[in-house]
């Protein structure tokens, strides 16, 4: 038995408590160190969505989230090549990002509170406005998704999807049937096969997914966007740091479009004269040694990706199949909502 005294031991219990939570909260505070000593991140991202996360058959991965990871790694590395994707479901991706699995999850995800609050997770800004829209044969008599009444609906679980066309169907007094599939590619399949009137997505999603169709001229997007859908990147809430490296990378790509700093552009950036051009791209000011990275992070990331209206083009916009216009993603002085806070 010890012989130690009752405030002796509640002392020492004390001082173990003390340590173990700053052990726990340097441990937290770790995911560069070991993003660096690892040689390369690790993001979790869609299983195959074209436009924001798809392999091709080599294994080589394109998107618009997949270039947010990239950008990420060029900022630490100033190698975009050093980045692992995780394919993930929509069910296991919260879960994957709290376990520790992946350092930050790019996985068309919408930003809700309670994913937040329920998953100890923190969304560190939107890097596509989407909202929920409805897929449906061309045909006449249906114009818009008022005309569904009734209709037998294909929806995958797990997502904000289900749960927002549930409520638009009952706040609009309409009758419906959910036809739920746990993958968007069984609930693909399954509107392609007849098995539902329309099929329901973030919009963004429903463009990708019809050209996935046997007939994709025969099938139309309703106008109708039933919910605000912010998609963003998260990472776990317990590493702050961390949190403001990968949310500031995604500024750094919207405040560059806004400069007119791109890919081909930025080492002519390097010389100009205008202050907030040479505060992003480390001519002026220390920003990226505040957040642990080099005076470079911005550069090497637009470098790397191209600023956001590339990304965008490239992956979802003109430039690419989807042909998705710029709508709410345009910049906010020409007319969109993509904003971000200046380095400085
Ligand atoms: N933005 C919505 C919808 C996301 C969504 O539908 N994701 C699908 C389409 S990529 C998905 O992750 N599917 C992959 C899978 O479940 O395996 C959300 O965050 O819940």
């Amino acid at each position: 038995m010890s012989s130690r005294k009752p405030i002796q031991i509640a002392f020492r219990g004390a001082v173990l408590l003390v340590a173990g939570a700053l052990a726990c909260h340097a441990a937290a505070a770790q995911t560069l160190k070991a993003v660096i000593d690892r040689g390369a991140l690790i993001c979790g991202v869609s299983h195959g969505l074209p436009g924001f996360a798809i392999a091709d058959a080599n294994g080589v991965w394109s998107g618009l989230d997949v270039d947010y990871c990239r950008a990420v790694a060029a900022a630490i590395f100033n190698d975009p090549a050093k980045v692992r994707f995780t394919p993930l479901s929509a069910e296991e991706r919260f879960d994957a990002l709290r376990a520790g699995k992946v350092d930050v999850l790019a996985h068309n995800s919408t930003w809700t509170m309670s994913r937040e609050a329920e998953y100890g997770l923190v969304f560190v800004g939107v890097n596509y406005y989407d909202g929920q829209g409805f897929l449906v044969r061309k045909a006449p008599e249906i114009a818009s998704a008022l005309e569904l009444d009734g209709a037998k609906v294909c929806v995958q679980t797990a997502t904000t999807t289900i749960d927002n066309f549930e409520d638009y169907f009952r706040s609009n007094n309409l009758k419906f049937e959910a036809v739920e599939e746990a993958s968007q590619d069984d609930a693909l399949k399954d509107y392609d096969a007849g098995k539902c009137a329309a099929l329901t997505s973030d919009v963004s999603q429903l463009y990708a997914l019809r050209l996935q169709l046997s007939h994709p001229r025969d099938h139309v997007i309703l106008p109708d966007v039933i919910s605000k859908e912010p998609l963003g990147l998260a990472v776990r809430q317990d590493d702050a740091r961390w949190a403001q490296i990968v949310k500031w990378v995604g500024f750094a790509l919207i405040d560059a479009e806004e400069l007119g700093v791109g890919s081909k552009t930025v080492d002519d950036a390097l010389k100009s004269k205008k202050p907030a051009v040479r505060r992003l791209v480390g001519a002026e000011g220390n920003f990226g040694e505040e957040i642990g990275l080099g005076a470079a992070w911005a550069a090497n990331a637009v470098r790397a990706v191209g600023n956001y209206g590339e990304v965008y083009e490239r992956n979802v916009g003109s430039k690419s199949k989807l042909g998705i216009p710029r709508g709410l993603n345009e910049l906010w002085d020409l007319g969109g909502i993509q904003y971000a806070p200046p380095i400085r």
